[in-house]
Order: structure tokens, then C-alpha cells, then sequence
């Protein structure tokens, strides 16, 4: 393959707005799978996580052939926890599409990836997607694409951005919105033209960027980058210009391309192309490969910080160790060692306590993964309520993370919503109406979101939409209420009974129901006011000569409030953990409280 031939393409977009789902089409279209040949949907949603919640968690790379061209396309996330991904690869790509849900238009995450590749002065294609939508409204949606570039203040020639209108999901693409639905070459075509190949010149010394990083048992770490200067070639000494500047020698002992979703090995790899390699676990990303006889060092990415953390605590409540298979300190620590070596946007630190460890993030859902990757492993272990990171300015003021929110509601919900924000610090930015929906624009403490999305689900009968992005850190906000109500806390090891349970109704909402064996301290669920209850889970009704057998199961009992992973993280209260088992999700008091 020539240089001229390579095109390096990321795929950015909002959440959801059908970046994977044209990645299949793409790779179908390249004639990589043969006619008859089973393939799953969203190929490179490839962990079970992905597959399951419908989301892409991290980037990927892969390449699909178009005449006579090697498109290497690079799949990023569109939530806003995993922002920072497609920040650091787009750093390989020379070219963006940029991918707009027709019915939807631009979003906030849409904002957030076209300032990062407008940044890197990339030439965007603007895919007008889901046309097949029935409320789309692909004229508008290009009108409000190209006032987002203008309040981007993009640069003159990158104004003249081209469009194509697509189905990703029945694979075609159109120049024009009533040419015949064939197939993708409309925007193969305007990859080819309007994606320049890579540049750098393959006979000087060489450069490459880790931009991003993967993780597999057999390989250790795999560093994944461009080469943007002279040729890889494996068992070859070369330099590695570390994040501080030091130098290390080294040698790249395990080679790959990208062919479709798979890395294909190789002896060598040619000046533009996007490699994975692998044999030095201390890379990390924003390291350059380079010539030992003449280093030269890329500059480095940013790595936006963590914002938010979390105590990871080997299990001591007193059903631990019962069903989990890696339960002690050295487990956790191994584990999350493991993780951090694929993902540079986390930090793990021992706790002064000397047991367990503090682990930070970008957002609720980035921890929230991993815990459930975790818990799915065969881990046993708590954590604690998150906390936003703060900071302190040079006049010693504290600092605290801040988000956009975006909010598109029916006007019904408007007042409910409002009321709730305002409690939480959220300051109203800008709001427009539109056929009795409301979209609606906030600045918000990040700790004010923590917990917020069950609760504008609830308030909107799950008809809401919410949608943030990291803004900055800003003055601290002031006091954020949390949770205005106590728990139910039982008083002693036991199975919960029905009976005890229709009686304990009254005083709240439970969040299990009977058959359930419960230790004393662990929260069974909500007290109806404030301050928490102990109370008796196993408490039967007293036995008199007439009890009739079997009348315990005619006690009518409303269906426990069942917590997500999610959900208990943002309920419980500092002095509260969230106790995670690979068969069970608890909540506890961490100390067994007085009464
Ligand atoms: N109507 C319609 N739906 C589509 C189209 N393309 C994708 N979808 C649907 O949109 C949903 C999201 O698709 P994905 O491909 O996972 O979107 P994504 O942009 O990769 O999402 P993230 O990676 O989580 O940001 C899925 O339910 C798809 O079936 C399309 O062309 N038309
Ligand atoms: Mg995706």
C-alpha cells in the first residue's frame, strides 16, 4: 500500500446518533465479509458491556478497502464520560465524519467532537444520518450544523464543508436527498476527495504518537498511533520519548495493522498508517516512537484530569467473601493496575488507610463501567459515594467541575424540572420552545448532576432527554442537597419475611422483597422521612391458636424499587457503601449504627 492511497478517518458524533451501526455498513460496502456470512450488528461494539447497553465505551480502529484505497476508520464514543478518548484519537486521523442525527440535529457531545477536530484544523464531512427517520428534517439539521461551525468560529475554508445524507443502518448514502438509495459510495467518494492522505515523509527518521491504548492478557499493554514519519519495523532498536521527556530505548516485538475489526500482524509499516504495537507495558499515551539517532518528540496531548473518585474497598460486611472470587486488597489492586494500563483517563491510588483505593474518572458512568466489569469478573469488593474533585485558584478560592447540561423536555415537565435543577445549582444558560417541547440549557456543578438522571426520568415519565459535557472548573457553588430522606436499616442478620415486610411498607419503599437474606447494618430501604430506622425484616406475626398455614404468602406486597448498579451509587450518603458481589448489589450502612 502507498501513502497516497491510506485515508485516516475518525467518526465522531453525538451519542447514538449511529456511528458503529455505519461502521458495519461500511466495512459490508469494502466487501470484507463474503455474501452469506454471518455478522453481528455493531461489530465493533465488541465487550459484552458495549453489546449489551447499546453504547460504545471505547474507541476502535479498524479499515475496510475502497477502490484501490485502505480507509482506515477509527469508531469513538459519543458519550461524555468517554469525551476524552476522541479528543486524544483524533490525533491519528486526517479527516472527520461527522455524524448528525437528522430528526435531532446537533447535540451537545456534537458540539464538544467538532471543537476538537475543528482544533486539529481536520476537514470535516457532515453526514446528515437516520434520514430514513420519520420526523427527520435533514435541511434543518445542515442549517443548524453550519451555525454550529460559525459559533465555532471554524476557519474560512473549513466553513465549505461537504454533506452527504445517510441511512447508516440500510447502508446508503446520497449527494442529493432525492437521488435513488444505492449504496455508500457517495461518501467513499467524498473520503477519497476530501480526506487528504497522510502526510510526513517516509525516508525520514521516525515519528509516532500513542494516541491511544487496549489491553489484552497475552500482549500486556498495546499502544495504538499513527506513524507520522519513516517506516515501524519490529525487532528494530528505536527510541521512546516518554511524557516527562526521558528517553528509553527500546524494541517493538509485536507489530499489527488494522484489517476490518481485526489487527492482522506485520513485519513493518509504511509512514501514514495507523499500527498497534505491543512489548512495553510503561508506553502510555502521548509517548513518540522515534529514531535513536535522532529523537524527535511529538507534543503531547493533553489528558483531561479526572473529575470525579470513588473508594474501591475490599468487602468487610458480614456476608463478604461468599460470593465472589477475588475478594482481598491484592485482587482489587491487581485489577485495577490492569485497567489503567488500557485507560489513561483513570487514576488509581492507594487510600491512606492503607486499605483499598481511590479511583478517579470522568463522570459517573466511566466508574460505573468498570465496577460492573469488575463485579462480572468474579470480583467481590464496595465502593463509596463519588466525589467531584475539587481545586483551588491562585487566590486560594475552591474550585469545583462544572457541566453543560442540555435538557429537551415536554413543556408539562418544564416547572418539575426547573424547580429540581435550581436546588441542584444549575444555572439556566439559554432555553427555546418548539411544538410544545422545550429545549433547555444549563451550567451545572458536576456534583449536582451526580444522582440526577433517575430522578428527571422519574419527573419526566421517562420522556426526557439529558445530555452534558464537561465545561471547566469554576467558583464552588455552595451547598448541594442530597438525598432528603433516610434509609431503612435492619437490626440484625436474618431472612426477610413478607409479613414483616407488608408491615414495614408503611414506613417507606423497600428495596427487596421476601426470601432475602440480610445482615445486620445493610439497608433493606427508603424511610419515608428523615433520619434513618432500624428496623426488623424477619419480624413474623404473632402465632395465635387460629393462624392459618401458608397465610403469609396472602400479604400483598408492592413490587420492591429495584436499584441499578448506577442507581445505588448515586443514592447512598457518605456514610453508606454500595457492597457489589458478581451475584448481588447491596446497600449498607459501613458502620453498624447505634439504636
Ligand atoms: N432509523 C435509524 N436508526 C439508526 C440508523 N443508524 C443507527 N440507528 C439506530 O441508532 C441506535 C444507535 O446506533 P449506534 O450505531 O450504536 O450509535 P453510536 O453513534 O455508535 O452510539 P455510541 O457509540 O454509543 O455513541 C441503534 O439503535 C441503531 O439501530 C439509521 O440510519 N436510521
Ligand atoms: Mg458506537
Amino acid at each position: 500500500m502507498q501513502q497516497e492511497k491510506i485515508r485516516n478517518v475518525a467518526i465522531i458524533a453525538h451519542v447514538d446518533h449511529g456511528k458503529t451501526t455505519l461502521v458495519d455498513e461500511l466495512f459490508k460496502f469494502g466487501g470484507l465479509f463474503r455474501d452469506n456470512q454471518r455478522v453481528a450488528e455493531r461489530l465493533m461494539d465488541s465487550n459484552e458491556l458495549e453489546r449489551e447497553r447499546g453504547i460504545t465505551i471505547t474507541a476502535k480502529n479498524g479499515s475496510f478497502p475502497y477502490k484501490g484505497h485502505c480507509i482506515n476508520i477509527i469508531d469513538t464514543p459519543g458519550h461524555a464520560d468517554f469525551g476524552g478518548q476522541v479528543e486524544r484519537v483524533l490525533r491519528m486521523a486526517d479527516g472527520a465524519l461527522l455524524l448528525v442525527d437528522a430528526q435531532e440535529g446537533p447535540m451537545p457531545q456534537t458540539y464538544f467532537v467538532l471543537k476538537k477536530a475543528l482544533a486539529l484544523e481536520l476537514p470535516v464531512i457532515v453526514v446528515i444520518n437516520k434520514i430514513d427517520k420519520p420526523a427527520a428534517r435533514p435541511y434543518w439539521a445542515v442549517d443548524q450544523v453550519f451555525e454550529l461551525f460559525l459559533k465555532l468560529e471554524a476557519p474560512e475554508r473549513l466553513l465549505d464543508f461537504p454533506v452527504v445524507y445517510a441511512c447508516g443502518r440500510e447502508g446508503y448514502a446520497l449527494d442529493n436527498l432525492n437521488d435513488e438509495h444505492r449504496d455508500l459510495t457517495p461518501l467513499c467518494e467524498l473520503i477519497i476527495k476530501r480526506v487528504p492522505p497522510p502526510q510526513g515523509d517516509s525516508q525520514a527518521p521516525l515519528q509516532m504518537l500513542v494516541s491511544s491504548l487496549d489491553y489484552s492478557p497475552y500482549l500486556g499493554r498495546i499502544s495504538i498511533g499513527k506513524i507520522s514519519g519513516g517506516t515501524l519495523n519490529i525487532n528494530k532498536e528505536i527510541a521512546v520519548v516518554m511524557r516527562d521527556g526521558s528517553i528509553r530505548p527500546a524494541r517493538i516485538s509485536k507489530l499489527y495493522r488494522f484489517e476490518s475489526n481485526q489487527k492482522l500482524a506485520v513485519q513493518s509499516a509504511i509512514c501514514g498508517d495507523i499500527v498497534a504495537t505491543a512489548g512495553m507495558d510503561e508506553v502510555t499515551v502521548g509517548c513518540t516512537y522515534t529514531d535513536p539517532d535522532e529523537p524527535m518528540p511529538l507534543p503531547p496531548m493533553e489528558i483531561d484530569p479526572p473529575t470525579i473518585a470513588m473508594s474501591f474497598l475490599p468487602n468487610d460486611s458480614p456476608f463478604a467473601g461468599r460470593e465472589g472470587q477475588y475478594v482481598t486488597s491484592r485482587h482489587i489492586a491487581e485489577r485495577l493496575h490492569r485497567e489503567v494500563m488500557a485507560d489513561v483517563a483513570l487514576q488509581v491510588s492507594a487510600l491512606s488507610s492503607g486499605q483499598g483505593f481511590r479511583v478517579a474518572g470522568r463522570g459517573e458512568l466511566h466508574l460505573s463501567i468498570l465496577i460492573e466489569k469488575m463485579r462480572r469478573e468474579g470480583y467481590e469488593f464496595q465502593v463509596s459515594r463519588p466525589q467531584v474533585i475539587f481545586k483551588e485558584d491562585q487566590e486560594g478560592r475552591r474550585l469545583e467541575p462544572f457541566e453543560e447540561l442540555s435538557i429537551d423536555v415536554d413543556e408539562s415537565f418544564l416547572g418539575a424540572v426547573m424547580e429540581k435543577l435550581g436546588q441542584r445549582k444549575a444555572r439556566v444558560q439559554g432555553m427555546d420552545t418548539l411544538n410544545g417541547m422545550a429545549r433547555l440549557q444549563y451550567l451545572i456543578p458536576t456534583r449536582g448532576l451526580l444522582g440526577y438522571r433517575s430522578e428527571f426520568l422519574t419527573d419526566t415519565k421517562g420522556m426526557g432527554v439529558m445530555n452534558y459535557v464537561f465545561h471547566g472548573y469554576e467558583p464552588y457553588a455552595g451547598e448541594v442537597k442530597h438525598r432528603s430522606r433516610g434509609v431503612l436499616v435492619s437490626m440484625q442478620e436474618c431472612q426477610s419475611v413478607a409479613y414483616a415486610l407488608f408491615n414495614l411498607q408503611e414506613r417507606g419503599k423497600l428495596f427487596l422483597g421476601p426470601g432475602i437474606n440480610i445482615y445486620a447494618g445493610q439497608i433493606v430501604g427508603e424511610h419515608c422521612r428523615e433520619g434513618d430506622l432500624m428496623v426488623n425484616p424477619s419480624k413474623g406475626k404473632k402465632l395465635t391458636n387460629v393462624r392459618a398455614a401458608g397465610s403469609d404468602e396472602n400479604v400483598l406486597l408492592t413490587p420492591p424499587w429495584q436499584l441499578s448498579l448506577e442507581d445505588c451509587i448515586s443514592y447512598i450518603n457518605d456514610d453508606e457503601l454500595v457492597e457489589v458481589t458478581p451475584k448481588n448489589i447491596r446497600l449498607r450502612k459501613a458502620k453498624m449504627p447505634k439504636w
